[in-house]
């Protein structure tokens, strides 16, 4: 499905100042100018290494081919996007330690490639897939989105992948399937985290959504961000990200994806049922039991520059997803 951006979340000519930075890419272009863009860009910006750099590595074969240049920013004109330093810096990657960065440090030994993903549960279609079969869309397309983690800090981020929707449409459901179930690789010779013997999470870190949740539209798959291949902090190489949920349901370096019946549980939810619902949709309303939820910090910031912005109900998202919840107690359900 070919998603059309929406009126309040695209941006216009003016308003394209950091984003452009990437533009400098070659790949985009073609899409770009296309679009009457092009000639309207602040010129020093063409030079902006921010895109370039995020990942020197290139991505395997199959990557740098699909590269494309649909772009969908569902951000706003105050929204800037986060440098990408900052985006794979500051990370929260438990398998590789609870520090923010730790996972820049430690995340660089896992091994991305080859990677398979077990489809599994009630679908037609069970499998175990190659990445890359598993990912097959003629182009990537790149949604640019606000990501809110549960701790009250926030970036923007462009990212590069396909709709979830379409993995599960060609998966098959079957009539049963009520909810989706993912799971993060498990291997602890490669992820430290997951040998200390301190960690608080109960291995492999999972997440799950709603049926109907992981079939809209906004809900994506992401394979890159910054134009590259996602580096490994960020959850290489493959990941969800679901932008009106707080950062902790989008799950990281995906090795299942299961169909089921009941409701799964989730990593977070289970260490601490209080604090972390199933739904964690963002919401300045309902407070975390040991702060507000109210604000976030938006990255990048300082000590003299906080840069704390107000929180937006469902992430600044809910034009688009606050019909999934209707009629449901957003207090109750968190
Ligand atoms: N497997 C796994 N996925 C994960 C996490 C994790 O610790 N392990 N942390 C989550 C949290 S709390 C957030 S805020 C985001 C952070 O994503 P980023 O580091 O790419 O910004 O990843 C989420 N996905
Ligand atoms: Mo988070």
């Amino acid at each position: 499905m070919l998603i059309k951006p929406r009126n309040h979340l695209t941006l216009g000519e003016n308003d394209v100042t950091p984003e452009s930075i990437y533009l400098s890419r070659r790949k985009f272009l073609g899409g770009v100018a296309g679009l009457g863009l092009a000639a309207s860009l602040p010129r020093a910006a063409w030079a902006g290494p921010d895109y370039d750099d995020v990942a020197k590595a290139k991505g395997p074969e199959w990557f740098e081919a699909k590269l494309g240049d649909t772009r969908w920013n569902a951000i706003t004109a105050e929204d800037k996007i986060t440098p990408s330093d900052d985006a794979t810096h500051y990370n929260n990657f438990y398998e590789f330690g609870s520090d923010k960065s730790d996972p820049a440090r430690r995340a660089g030994q896992l091994k991305t490639v080859p990677w398979s993903v077990t489809v599994d549960g009630e679908v037609g279609k069970p499998g175990q897939y190659a990445l890359e079969d598993l990912i097959t869309p003629s182009r990537f397309e790149e949604r640019i989105y606000r990501l809110r983690c549960v701790e009250a800090w926030s970036m923007v981020i462009p990212w590069l992948g396909i709709p979830l929707a379409e993995v599960i449409k060609r998966a098959e459901p079957t009539g049963k399937a009520k909810y989706v179930y993912f799971e993060t690789l498990e291997d602890p010779k490669q992820m430290p985290g997951q040998a200390s013997r301190f960690g608080l999470i109960d291995w492999p870190y999972r997440e799950g959504l709603r049926l109907d949740e992981a079939m809209h539209p906004l809900a994506f798959l992401a394979v890159g961000m910054y134009g590259r291949v996602l580096p490994n902090q960020n959850g290489a190489p493959l990941r969800l990200v679901v932008p009106w949920k707080y950062g902790f349901k989008s799950i990281k370096s995906i090795v299942r994806i299961s169909l089921v019946e009941s409701q799964p549980k989730t990593s977070w939810n289970m260490l601490a049922p209080n604090e972390y619902g199933f739904y964690a949709n963002v919401n300045p309303e309902v407070d975390h039991p040991r702060w507000s939820q109210a604000t976030e910090r938006r990255l990048p910031n300082s000590l003299f520059s906080p840069n704390v912005i107000d929180t937006q109900m469902f992430n600044g998202y809910a034009e688009e997803v606050a019909s999934l919840y209707q009629g449901m107690d957003l207090r109750k359900h968190y």
